[in-house]
């Protein structure tokens, strides 16, 4: 059974205001190739199929074009779960009546899970999607659980679906959430906006051992989860500038005999690139390449240096997505190439640093003098 393995399409989402639906689009070109070319058994989505529960008509279309089309041109059966993104109600529209065109919805959560039972040569494979749900729903479905929290509620919907479940058959699940294995949750790469502050809806990724494989959703950047089988594929297309560096793929997993899965991925290319640029203007100007990419570029001029630089860099890549100067400390640390520790920074010099990297620019003499005698007054309010 190979199954190819995505996640957070996030339809409809723009960067920094432009709207990436012809890249949407090229990946639905991709995707089907790869069904194809690797010969695949399904197709797993898992979760965050929308940027946002009430999706934009075009959206909207784009995710009707992409069902009809894969099932249309491949022939493979679509598996796929809402995400926190989707709204698992309108995520769930027809659902009954898609199954019988084998696309398997699944957007809200249910006290029995039923599994989707697809079979190859070794056997059957077990199917169970699991949407993602916010703790207090299972109090709803589940009066005597007495649950609270998004580890103990998982880990507590899991075992209903791996007391019930066939442990001679091959069984997936696909879910949607921030798994690590206990004490591993510093070692994924994610970004700050994708898990809440304090780690409090980690969920902790033991609770999925007992399947073949975990078709997981949520972190943008592909990566396992304590274990091979257990993974994220991360999203199809570069979401923010933050994951300029992070190639994305395509999983695909290849599940022979029961304990026997085979890991692969196909590199997904896409139609237009984000980029991090960092030099002079005029050189960033003058040596342009593939300039329909989106670029957000970081600046060495000096800041008064340059006139219009948004203009400038716009004028040679449409796709700009924004800039900032180099600080005088970035360029420093890079030029000494220091051991020792980063001395404290003040609170002056923080703030002054924050509007640097935000706008670019530097404080002037007047502000420089009301930030210092705040900070003298924060300092003696603190004592
Ligand atoms: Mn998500």
């Amino acid at each position: 059974m190979k199954l190819v393995h995505t996640s957070d399409w996030h339809i409809g989402k723009s960067l920094c205001g432009f709207p990436l639906y012809d890249e949407q689009y090229a990946f639905l070109e991709e995707l089907i190739r790869v069904l194809q070319l690797e010969q695949a058994d399904c197709l797993v989505i898992a979760g965050d199929l929308f940027d946002r529960s009430v999706a934009p008509t075009q959206a909207v279309t784009l995710l009707s074009d992409a069902l009809v089309r894969i099932r249309e041109e491949t022939g493979v059966p679509i598996l796929a779960i809402a995400g926190n993104h989707d709204s698992g109600e309108r995520l769930s529209f027809l659902s009954k009546l898609l199954q019988n065109s084998g696309v398997y919805l699944a957007g809200t959560l249910h006290p029995r899970i039923e599994p989707v039972i697809l079979s190859d040569r070794f056997g059957e494979v077990h199917f169970y999607l699991l949407p993602y749900f916010e703790p207090a729903e299972v109090r709803a479905l589940w009066p005597d659980c007495n649950c609270a929290g998004f580890d103990a509620t998982y880990r507590f919907v899991l075992d209903t679906i791996v007391r019930e479940m066939d442990p001679y058959v091959r069984n997936v699940i696909v879910t949607h959430g921030f798994f690590a294995m206990s004490g591993e949750q510093d070692s994924m790469l994610f970004a700050k906006s994708e898990v809440s502050i304090g780690g409090s809806d980690l969920i902790n990724a033991s609770c999925l051992l007992p399947f073949d494989y975990a078709a997981l959703g949520h972190l943008h950047t592909p990566q396992r989860a304590g274990r091979d089988y257990i993974r994220y594929s991360g999203s199809p297309l570069k979401y923010s500038v933050s994951e300029a560096a992070r190639e994305k793929h395509l999983v695909i997993a290849d599940l022979h005999g029961k304990g026997d899965i085979r890991i692969a991925a196909q590199t997904i290319q896409p139609l237009h690139d984000v980029r991090i640029l960092q030099g002079p203007l005029q050189e960033l100007c003058s040596h342009a390449q593939n300039c329909e990419d989106y670029v957000y570029a970081i600046l060495t001029d000096s800041e008064g240096d340059v006139l219009d630089p948004i203009g400038k860099l716009r004028a040679v890549y449409p796709r700009t997505l924004g800039l900032r100067f180099l600080s005088r400390n970035e360029a420093s640390e890079k030029s000494t190439l220091s051991a020792d520790p980063a001395p404290r920074k003040g609170l002056a010099e923080l703030f002054e640093n924050f509007v640097q990297d935000t706008s670019g620019r530097t404080l002037d003499k007047e502000e420089h003098a009301l930030i210092e005698s705040l900070e003298g007054r924060v300092c003696r309010e603190a004592l």
